[in-house]
């Protein structure tokens, strides 16, 4: 008896610390597949093929394989820029619509073997997977099922074409992470030389069953990409974007690749999705997917790309992003730029989790191992949450001491499905609870931004669940101001407005001098050509961003033309001068010293002036020539060009197009005038 009675406790104790079963899933849940991939969070793409070459975004698929010609092509550097920027991998375009290929396939002639790059004996899958597996990338593949060159597209042929090439991918590179089918399919192309329109039924067309099955046989672990999935959908969009509420779960069998209403009806999931299909959102650092040269100076900053880490990576999707690789064969070094710039934000805004230090606590547990401290020990497999039928479910982090934060971030448990459906965060105020931040669902991963904040302890409640919620990881973090120079912009009476790149920053200015030394509170007019300084300033730190210089020109109230869209002051918006001149009446006689010229800023450019004459008149009648010149790299480089002259009274100006880049009828995005 006297011997029995520690082993008895012993047994008590130790069934009293059982672990208690786990929280029943709530279906759809994800594959092991999934769940690893969901871990990549942040990978690239890469847009290099016969396009690059082209000049175009969608070949016809009548281009020669004799054009793809890159000079220095290195996949090492990719690799390289790619690792340095945080992604876990990449994905190559290895035969996008125009059904070129990169590697030497047995199936086509139109291929990189009939190229003068390496003299025909390259193959830059195989290039490119070195290079992946060097730098400890995962490597995947894009598959364009459209193929506007192949003469028996719309054909069943051609699909057992297209299972010849997959096989190929998919068998002689090693594992493949990713397969990604594009939606845009049918319309017209080359095929063959036939240069007709080919519709095809993009429900029954590919048989994606088997397509798929054959891509599961050869690659188990590679997720399949389409908008429909099977195991992972397009986001709708291409600027990077998830939704506030993104659902893992898709109502799968409702969709297919290329359907008319997957953005607006599907993208976002459905909190009743019958299939998880978590979102993945691509977007390219530039305007277009594939190179052009004239994009050089519209690489995405690194504002935007914040915006896009934030609304995708913190909105329970993937991010995808692209590098329109150039015609040398190389990452563009603006591009590079402005990724290592992202990831060295991205590492500043999560260098310090507060959490980790913290004491954490919940209304409740489920028992032993669901504590609330495993949604803070950094290991994404424990968690914490309460037990079955409880109603409410908040936690609670002491800090032990006033801290300023301004992100959180939450992952919920994904093998046991997505349960969140709302939540707030709260800081606490002299005893009272305060919301600063609420929002819907989580899923793998979500971070809100608000203001900055200042307690020492914070709630988060879970107000609105599909069943309890577990939470794996929790973070609370500082993100450093972005201190970037505020934006300029001014509309036609000279009204200018500065923006402020990031929350709680000062704003200073100065107009013709070489310092800011004035607060900026609300929009001002300027209504002559001016010099305008302006910085951002941390009054926190006192830290300022670079001082940001801009050239105003005459505001433009008083101009009469028919060129509305040349003077309203958005170079976004442009003017067709079908007779290649635009004139305008200033509305009073100025002493001009120049005129500016930004040329047109679509995506798809046409009618850059690239020689021009520019007069001025007193009545609009009789016209004085006053300047003759060419606009030397304004196709590569449309940016805005200044032409100063000798001081001359004018009250009419002329721009007249002698040539344009392509011939097109002249295009202007904007006319300005320089004075005095
Ligand atoms: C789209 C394609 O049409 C674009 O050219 C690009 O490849 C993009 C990623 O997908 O559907």
């Amino acid at each position: 008896m006297k011997n029995l009675f520690p082993l008895s406790f012993l047994l008590l104790f130790s069934f009293c610390q059982e672990k208690p079963a786990p929280p029943e899933p709530v279906f759809p849940i994800p594959h092991e597949r999934q769940i690893a991939w969901q871990e990549l969070e942040f990978y690239g793409f890469v847009h290099f093929n016969m396009n690059t070459f082209s000049d175009r975004e969608w070949g016809f698929g009548d281009e020669k394989p004799e054009q793809f010609n890159p000079t220095e092509l290195d996949a090492r550097q990719w690799a390289r820029i790619a690792k340095e920027a945080g992604m876990k991998g990449l994905i190559i375009t290895a035969k996008h619509h125009d059904g070129f290929v990169l590697w030497p396939s047995e199936y086509t002639e139109h291929s990189v073997k009939n190229s003068p790059w390496r003299d025909g004996k390259g193959d830059l899958i195989q290039e490119f997977v070195d290079a992946c597996r060097e730098y400890g990338l995962k490597v995947g593949i894009y598959y364009s099922p459209w193929d506007r060159n192949h003469p028996d597209y719309g054909k069943p042929e051609y699909i057992t074409y297209m299972r010849n090439q997959l096989t190929e991918l998919l068998s002689n590179y090693g594992e493949i992470f990713e397969v990604w089918f594009d939606g845009a399919n049918g319309g017209d192309g080359w095929y063959g030389g036939a240069n007709e329109e080919r519709k095809v039924d993009k429900l029954t067309y590919y048989d994606w069953e088997n397509t798929h099955d054959l891509v599961r046989e050869l690659q188990p672990n590679a997720m399949l990409f389409s908008d429909a999935g099977p195991d992972v959908r397009w986001v709708g969009n291409e600027h990077g974007f998830a939704y506030e509420t993104t659902w893992s779960n898709l109502m799968r069998d409702s969709v297919y690749a290329g359907m008319p209403e997957f953005s607006e009806k599907w993208a976002t999931g459905q909190e009743n999705g019958t299939h998880w299909v978590p979102a993945e959102s691509d977007v390219s650092i530039r305007p277009g997917w594939y190179y052009h040269r004239y994009e050089d100076h519209k690489v995405k900053s690194l504002p935007e790309l914040m915006e896009i880490y934030y609304k995708s990576i913190g909105r329970n999707s993937s991010l995808l992003i692209n590098f329109p690789v150039d015609t040398r064969g190389l990452i563009h070094e603006n591009d590079e730029k402005a990724i290592l710039k992202m990831a060295e934000k991205i590492r500043e805004d999560f260098a310090d989790n507060f959490v980790k230090s913290a004491k954490i606590s919940a209304n409740t547990e489920r028992g032993t191992g669901y504590e609330a401290e495993l949604a803070a020990d950094g290991d994404y497999e424990t968690y914490w949450t309460v037990p079955d039928g409880e109603k409410e479910a908040f936690l609670v982090i002491d800090f032990g001491k006033e801290v300023s934060f301004n992100r959180l971030l939450l992952q919920e448990y994904t093998p046991l499905g997505q349960r969140v459906k709302a939540f707030t965060l709260e800081k606490q105020v002299n005893g009272s609870w305060e919301k600063i931040a609420a929002g819907t669902t989580i899923g793998y991963k979500r971070i809100l931004r608000f203001a900055d904040q200042t307690a020492q302890k914070i709630r988060i409640m879970f107000e609105d669940v599909k069943a309890i919620p577990v939470i794996s990881e929790i973070g609370v973090f500082n993100a450093p101001k972005l201190l970037l120079a505020p934006e300029i912009s001014r509309d036609k009476s000279g009204r200018v407005t500065l923006t402020a790149p990031d929350d709680g920053l000062e704003i200073w200015y100065g107009l013709d001098e070489a310092k800011p030394s004035k607060r900026y509170s609300e929009p001002f007019l300027v209504e002559k050509a001016s010099t305008l300084v302006v910085i951002s300033k941390d009054p926190k730190t006192g830290n300022q961003s670079n001082v940001l210089r801009k050239e105003l020109v005459l505001a433009k109230e008083k101009w009469r033309s028919e060129a509305e869209r040349a003077i309203d002051e958005n170079p976004g918006t442009f003017f067709t001068a079908q007779n290649n001149e635009l004139v305008v009446d200033l509305g009073e006689k100025i002493q001009l010293t120049g005129f500016t010229y930004f040329p047109m800023q679509a995506r798809y450019p046409s009618g850059h002036i690239t020689r021009y004459s520019f007069a001025i008149s007193q009545d609009g009648k009789n016209w004085e020539p006053i300047s003759e010149g060419e606009f030397s790299n304004v196709v590569n480089s449309p940016i805005e060009q200044f032409v100063r002259l000798e001081a001359v009274e004018a009250r009419w100006i002329k721009l007249k197009a002698l040539q344009t880049a392509d011939g097109n009828a002249a295009t202007v995005g904007e006319l300005g005038v320089l004075t005095k």
